[in-house]
């Protein structure tokens, strides 16, 4: 029996834009596998020193893309992480940047308990489009599309999109 073959996906962008949120229900509706990077380092203690001006471990990146590459290599992963520029770029078929504007954001991470310095730092990440010029070096131009995630119809139209765009890369590649 001949596998089908299934594209990985890359969703990243800043801290509380709704990667976690669209990569769940997307890995529902299609079957494909979901990662979260930093739940993934967490359970692997896949850090390297400790960031003492945030107070948070430092990933460890190589360790990280050693444990994925297998994965990565059968296809069918969504991949979740609000970096993007450590990831082979052989690893994702397409790429997405989710975008949140910055009242809403800002109410999105002081709701997660951010305080100070690490929420002015992300909510700057965010108006100075730090991800998505961070996405648009990394890889290919083409492969790369931002999606507004600011309210619930976002989420709904972005689902139905990649699910629409899954479908079709699978038709056009098995
Ligand atoms: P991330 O994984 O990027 O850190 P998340 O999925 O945890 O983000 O979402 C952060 C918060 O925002 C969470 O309370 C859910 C909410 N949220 C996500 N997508 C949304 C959307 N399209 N509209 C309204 N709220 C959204």
């Amino acid at each position: 029996m001949k596998i089908m073959k299934r594209p990985n996906i890359l969703l990243t962008g800043t801290p509380g834009v709704g990667k976690t949120t669209l990569g769940k229900e997307l890995a529902q509706r299609t079957g494909l596998a979901y990662v979260n990077v930093g739940d993934l380092a967490q359970e692997g203690q896949l850090f390297d020193g400790f960031d003492e001006e945030y107070q948070c471990p430092v990933l460890d990146e190589d360790r990280v893309v050693d444990e994925l590459e297998d994965k990565m290599g059968d296809g069918g992963v969504i991949v979740d992480y609000h970096g993007c520029d450590f990831f082979p770029e052989r690893w994702f078929q397409i790429v997405f940047v989710l975008r949140t504007d910055n009242t809403n954001l800002y109410s999105r991470l002081e709701g997660r308990g951010y305080t100070g310095k690490k929420l002015q730092d992300n909510v700057q990440c965010e108006i100075f489009q730090t991800i998505y010029e961070e996405a648009m070096e990394a890889y290919k131009e083409e492969i790369v599309h931002q999606l507004p995630s600011n309210e619930p119809e976002d989420l709904d139209r972005n689902l139905e999109q990649i699910v629409q765009w899954v479908e079709q890369w699978m038709k056009d590649n098995n």
